[in-house]
Parts: C-alpha cells; structure tokens; sequence
C-alpha cells in the first residue's frame, strides 16, 4: 500500500501576515508517530503543507491528514480532491475529534481521539477488507511498547527544532478553555511512556538540542523526576511546558535544570482570581507567579510566558498589565491570545449558550481574532490590545529591560539572544528557511541555550554541558 501522510498548512501560515520561522519549528511528529504502524511492505511518504510544496497529483492508496481547526478548510479541500480520484481518505486529530460529522462529509474514515491504538486496529481491518467508517479511542490508551517513531520520513533540515518529542500525552488539569478534555474524552486523559523507553528514544535522537512537546512535562512528578535523573549525564538541553503549580512544588524543577532543562512554557494565562475560577484553573490560584519567574531565572531556566486575553474579568487595563509584569519578572518571550472558543471544550459550551459566539469561521480560531462578545471589552479593544501587547513585549527596550532583571550576565546575554533571535529578525529567518538551511541555525539554538548562570548554586553545578 502506497501510503501518503500530510499536515495541511494552518491558516495564517497562508495568510501575507505569517511568521515563517513560527511554522518551520516542529515536524509532524503525529504523523510520524502513526507511520510506524504500517507494515514492511507498505510504502510511505510524510508531507507537511508549512515546510514544502504538496503534490496532488499522485494516486495514493491511503491519505492520512491531521485535521486542526485552522486548517479544517484546506484538510477538507485536499480530502475531496484524493477521493474524487478514488484514494481512500482518513481524517484525525483535535478539530476530527470535536466535530466528527462536519469531518465525515470529507472522508471514507474518521478518527476520534489519540490514535496510537485506533490507527493500528484500521489498518488490520483495511487488509482483513472490513475497515469501519469511524474509530474511536476509548480504553487502553498507551503509548509504550509502540513501534518507534518513524523519523526517518520527516526532511530535518526544514525545521528549526526537528528533535521534537512526547514521552507522555495529555494532562492531569482541566481547563475549561483548552482541547484536553475533549479530546480525551471517554478515557484516559493523561498517560506516561516507562522511563527506560523514552530515554531509549531521546538517546536515539542527534545533537544535543530537544524539545518535549508534552502539554505537561512535569505532570507526573515521580516520572518526572527518574526521567530527569536519567538524562542526567546524557549532555542535552531541552525545552517544555508545565504548570505554575509543578515549578513551585518541591524541588523537581532543580531536578529538571540539572537534566538540562532551559526554557519552559508556562501558563499564567491571567493574574485575575476570577478569570481562574471561572476557567476551572484552580491550580494556579493563589500561586505566586513571581516566584516562579525568580526561581526559574536563578536556574537559567527561560520562560516563554504563554498568556490570554478577553476572559470575563479582563479589562481595557489587562494588556499593560501583564505587559508590565512579563518585562519587570525577566519574562523572556511570550505567547499572548485570544480566548478562542475551539469546539468541544466548556467555554465554547458556556459562550455558546450565551449566545456570544460572532464567527464560525475557523481560519479565525487561530487566537489572533474575536470570534465572541468579550464582557468587559469591545471586541476591537481585545484586538488592538493584543497587538498592542506584542509590539510593546518585544520594543528593543523591554526585551534589554526584562534581560536586565537577571542576577547572573550569562542568563542576562542568553535572554537578550533568544527574545532578539526569535522576534527582531524575521528577514534573515525568511531567507535562511527559503533556502532551505534552517538546519544552520539549530546550533546557533543549540550555543544559545546551553549558557546556564555562572556561580549557581550547588544544584547546577556540572550542569553547563
Ligand atoms: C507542535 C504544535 C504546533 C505547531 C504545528 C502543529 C504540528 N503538528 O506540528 C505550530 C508551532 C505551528 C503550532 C501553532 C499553533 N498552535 Co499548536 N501545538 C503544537 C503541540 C505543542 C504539539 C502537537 C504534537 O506534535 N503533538 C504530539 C503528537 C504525537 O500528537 P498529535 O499531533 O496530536 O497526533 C496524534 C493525534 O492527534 C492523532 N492524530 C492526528 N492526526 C491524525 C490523523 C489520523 C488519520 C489519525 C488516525 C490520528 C491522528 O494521532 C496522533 C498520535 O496520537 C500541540 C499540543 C498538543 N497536545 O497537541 C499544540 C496545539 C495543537 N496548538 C495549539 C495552539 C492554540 C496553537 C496556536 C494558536 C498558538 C499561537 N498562539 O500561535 C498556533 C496556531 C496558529 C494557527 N494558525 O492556527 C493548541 C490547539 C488548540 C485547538 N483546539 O486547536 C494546542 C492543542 C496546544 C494547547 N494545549 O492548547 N502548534
């Protein structure tokens, strides 16, 4: 079986307002997760929409598209093409999983959920000549003692940040703006590799640099920390995301910077109680988030602050707020967004019923535009506000000011580098991704974040690599 793979490119990856650099990061690691599963026979190819140009011209005898919200439309055109010419398509992923009936008007096979158990049932049921029309991940959800990754077919010299990884899926909280839930609907919702199999992978992986993709890194603690005291000695730096919660409890953040953990993204999203409460983010009530900003700076651990704007409680004062704050605390970059209502989660449920949501359109869900009535706000001051957000967080002097509120000139050169590197200099990453030598810049990356604060403390000694 000629199988072909594709990661259509998200909408504003389409759009004359797009960031290259910010769609050549991570490959297809999904896809790629589920190629393993296809027999020695089986011929396959991988092609991701961001980093290169998609031939439709060919006859595969299986297409497998990872549908997200903003790129449902071209999913869907890219689907009725390969069907119209008699290919068997599949459609999965997050926005498949919340709207199954809209996905199933484009497809011979839909996949609800995770897929590292469905896609290996749909592919017995293909060669047995009965597969269903419809997969759904419920019980048994694993993703150890599964075929390795199949890396082999994504073009690493296209992405900044190849060695992307999860060594868990899911998360153990329940926000009620984020996908999790959903998606993990009808069971398990946060689950972990053994320890020995994801360093067997990590070792697998070339040069030092990886980024964990995992919505909570430090979600399982007692993974956690044997996965870090596992890295120890094995000479990488990495990056992650975890919650306010699990940087601020015991010591595994040490454990963590010790492993060569050097950047995290971490959710704030809102200093307001209100907001928390009504989100269901209960864990990050009460928290103090500067201590979390002092702690990570001492380790040399960057934050990349991920934030959002336009929840009930916010208002006109919210963006130089938490502009403010990310600048003052040594945030180093940030992710600012709009509440956007994705389908399938509780906000969207809760502003549905209000009748608040104003478009439908989903290339817009993107976090860039309102797609709802905000409460405190107009819909053009959340707009205005989140730009205005971006242009001052990343003006010359804030990004010297926020590097300036480091204790150790290492951390202060390193924050300077990567907040200028990743935001000042778009020509130069057009051009080196034109030319297809993004791969020229993963050492750079690498020099970048390896520096770690000179005169630590005894945890981190040993640690620059
Ligand atoms: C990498 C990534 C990106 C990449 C692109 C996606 C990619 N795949 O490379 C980039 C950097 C471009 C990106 C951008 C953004 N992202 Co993003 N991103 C991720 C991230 C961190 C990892 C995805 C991944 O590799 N997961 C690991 C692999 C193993 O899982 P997977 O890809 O989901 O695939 C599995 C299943 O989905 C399923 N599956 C998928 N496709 C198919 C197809 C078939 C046929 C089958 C059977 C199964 C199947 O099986 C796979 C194995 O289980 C996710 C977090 C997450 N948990 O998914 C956020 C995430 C998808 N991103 C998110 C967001 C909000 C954004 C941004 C808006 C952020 C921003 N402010 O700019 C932008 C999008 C802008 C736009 N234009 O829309 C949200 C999406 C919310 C939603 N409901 O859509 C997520 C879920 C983060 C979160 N926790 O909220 N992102």
């Amino acid at each position: 079986m000629f199988v072909k793979f594709i990661l259509p490119a998200l909408a504003e990856a389409r759009s004359p307002a797009w960031r290259p650099v910010k769609y050549s990061l991570f490959p297809p690691l999904g896809l790629a997760t589920l190629a393993a599963h296809l027999g020695p026979d089986d011929e396959a190819q991988l092609v991701d929409d961001h980093v290169e140009r998609l031939d439709l011209d060919d006859v595969p005898d299986l297409v497998v598209i990872q549908v997200y919200i903003t790129n449902a439309r071209r999913a869907y055109a890219i689907a009725d093409h390969y069907r119209a010419k008699g290919c068997r398509v599949a459609l999965g992923g997050l926005h498949v999983t919340s709207l199954p009936e809209e996905a199933a008007g484009h497809a011979d096979h839909v996949f609800l959920g995770p897929g590292e158990q469905t896609f290996p049932a749909f592919l017995a049921d293909v060669r047995a000549g009965h597969p269903a029309s419809r997969y759904v991940s419920t019980h048994g959800r694993t993703i150890q003692d599964l075929p390795p990754v199949r890396r082999e077919l994504i073009r690493r010299n296209r992405y900044l940040v190849p060695n992307s990884i999860v060594v868990s899926r899911g998360c153990p909280r329940h926000c009620d703006f984020c996908y999790k839930d959903a998606f993990f609907a009808g069971g398990d919702g946060f689950y972990v590799q053994r320890v020995d199999a994801a360093l067997a992978e990590i070792d697998r992986l070339p040069g030092r640099h990886l980024y964990f993709l995992d919505d909570h890194l430090l979600g399982n603690a007692r993974f956690a920390r044997e996965l870090f005291a596992g890295m120890r000695g094995m000479n990488r730096i990495f990056q992650g995301a975890a919650t306010v919660d699990s940087v601020l409890r015991g010591d595994l953040i040490e454990r963590a910077a010790e492993a060569g953990l050097r950047s995290l993204f971490v959710g704030f999203e809102t200093f307001s109680p209100a907001n928390l409460r009504a989100g269901n983010k209960h864990q990050n009530l009460s928290r103090d988030y500067a201590a979390v900003a002092r702690r990570l700076s001492d380790l040399g651990v960057m934050i990349n602050g991920s934030f959002v704007f336009g929840m009930d409680d916010d208002g006109p004062e919210v963006f130089d707020r938490t502009v403010g704050w990310a600048v003052d605390h040594g945030v180093t970059t940030c992710t600012f967004h709009i509440q956007t209502p994705y389908p399938g989660t509780r906000l969207h449920d809760m502003l549905a019923a209000q009748g608040r949501i104003t478009s439908h359109d989903w290339d817009e869900y993107d976090t860039r535009h309102v797609v709802y009535r905000p409460a405190r706000l107009t819909a053009g001051q959340l707009l205005d506000g989140y730009h205005r957000a971006y242009r001052d967080f990343y003006r010359w002097s804030a990004i010297a000011r926020a590097a300036g509120t480091h204790a150790s000139a290492r951390h202060r050169a390193k924050h300077l580098a990567y907040a200028a590197g990743w935001r000042k200099f778009e020509p130069l990453w057009d051009l080196v991704i034109r030319a297809h030598r993004l791969a020229l810049a993963t050492p750079v990356l690498e020099a970048v974040l390896s520096r770690v604060p000179e005169a630590s403390g005894p945890t981190m000694k040993g640690a620059e690599q």
